[in-house]
């Protein structure tokens, strides 16, 4: 029966480390993910095995015992993909390839390979395959070349056969091609940006499967796609969110983050995830009910570094609440993260807190200002409605005075208004924050 499942996949086992020093626990959990990821990557997981050591092997990263044994369990259950969770180094791969002669890949070749399947348009798919080469590029001996032609499949997708074949020379010079055409991209996504720099941007980050994509449908009526899986998501997505009448944000879904997330891919992203980058705030959305929902926030948090985006202001967003049976999680994450709010994307739960509260945070950089205008003016006052949170408005003689709230991005915006309408402005107050 499980044979009969299990034909179209690639045959495949994970292996892992415990060193001194890490948990024998968290190594099996590294194990899930990969399994995870090696099931993304349309593989069927045969065999877990994780080795005691007290250090990595420099030939082989494990025991040459367990080479052997390997060897072994790939012959009986003829499997063609050792998937291991650690980088392995050039010469690793190599001699782990001469004795086991079956295809081995590490956790960053897997997770390329995915991004590789799942890249669908022109500039995820640049960007993929640039991280790709950059990968590939010292790995590029000739028993990779001759073995990765030999199995196909998982860990040979993407640069395609002719780069693998062609000299380093020649993938240099399609780095240094995909680089600029990424620049291109990239200087075409700042045009859009820069039509949309007046309202507040927001920008959606978390470990991956955290339901980002089903907050933004959620609360824009996007028709992002969502499934349960690693990296669904791979480009970045804006829509404009009501968060009052007269308050509306900017929010992006982006790509996913994972632990050990390649360097190449971060760098290569660098344009996608620029979103993150140049957002006013962050909503970190966490899936309260992974086990290791703690350990994902310290991931996200150690990208966001890397990628210089960690000092902004940040929501915390305890998402899936719908499925979570032990409430005193929620109780103590909530003493232990602020400000934070608990949600459930998918069915729909406490999403007005979650608007209440990012306008609350958006407020903060808001400007007060205080004007008086023709109370004739009804085109102006109505523009302005839509514009600006009007918290006062008296009329004096023929005139209104105003005091409006207006976020700081569009107080320019504001004063032209109220330049060509012959309104004075009477008090500006700046943000607080
Ligand atoms: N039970 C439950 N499931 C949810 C909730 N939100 C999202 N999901 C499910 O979680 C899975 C992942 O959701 P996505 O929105 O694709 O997650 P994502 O963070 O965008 O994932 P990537 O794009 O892959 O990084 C889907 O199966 C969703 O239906 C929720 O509040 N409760
Ligand atoms: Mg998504």
């Amino acid at each position: 029966m499980i044979e009969l499942a299990h034909n179209e996949k690639e045959r495949a086992a994970v292996v892992g480390l415990v060193t001194r020093g890490t948990a024998k626990r968290q190594a099996e959990e590294y194990l899930d993910e990969l399994t995870l990821l090696a099931d993304t990557a349309g593989a069927v997981v045969l065999h877990r095995i994780l080795q005691e050591r007290d250090r990595i092997d420099p030939a082989f990263y494990i025991g040459k015992g367990k080479v052997e044994q390997l060897a072994q369990l790939a012959d009986d259950d003829n499997i063609s993909l050792i998937i291991f969770d650690d980088d392995l180094s050039p010469a690793q791969v190599r001699n782990l390839e001469l004795e086991i002669k079956r295809k081995i890949i590490d956790r960053s070749g897997l997770i390329l390979d995915i991004f590789a399947t799942r890249a669908k348009t022109n500039e995820a798919r640049t960007q993929v395959e640039l991280a790709q080469l950059q990968y590939l590029l010292p790995r590029l001996t000739r028993q990779w070349t001759h073995l990765s032609k030999q199995f196909g499949g998982i860990g040979t997708k993407g640069p395609g056969e002719t780069q693998i074949e062609t000299d380093r020379r020649r993938i240099h010079e399609r780095i240094s091609h995909l680089k600029k055409k990424l620049e291109k991209i990239s200087r075409q996504r700042e045009t859009q940006r820069k039509l949309r720099k007046e309202l507040i941007n927001v920008a959606l980050v978390g470990y991956t499967n955290v339901g980002k994509s089903t907050l933004l449908n959620i609360l824009s009526d996007a028709d992002v796609f969502v499934e349960n899986r690693l990296f669904a998501t791979l480009d970045t997505t804006t829509r404009t969110v009501a968060l009052s009448s007269n308050a509306a944000i900017l929010l992006s879904d982006t790509v996913g983050f994972i632990r050990k997330l390649p360097h190449h891919l971060i760098a290569s992203f660098k344009s996608t995830l620029k979103e993150v980058v140049d957002a006013d705030i962050l909503l970190h959305v966490i899936d309260v009910c992974h086990p290791q929902c703690e350990e994902q926030m310290h991931v996200v948090t150690s990208t966001l570094e890397e990628m210089g985006a960690a000092a902004k202001p940040m929501l915390y967003v305890f998402n899936k609440i719908d499925m979570l049976s032990d409430r005193h999680i929620l109780h103590d994450l909530h003493q232990r993260y602020s400000p934070a709010v608990f949600v459930s994307a998918f069915r729909g739960i406490n999403i007005l807190g979650l608007k209440e509260t990012l306008l609350e945070m958006t407020r903060r950089s808001y400007y007060t200002v205080t004007f008086s205008l023709p109370q004739n003016d009804y085109k102006t006052l109505s523009t302005l409605h839509d514009l600006i949170e009007i918290s006062d408005k008296q009329y004096e003689d023929d005139v209104v005075v105003v005091k409006a709230r207006i976020n700081e991005k569009m107080f320019d915006h504001l004063r032209q208004l109220l330049n060509s309408a012959g309104a004075i402005i009477l008090e500006t107050q700046k943000p607080t924050a």
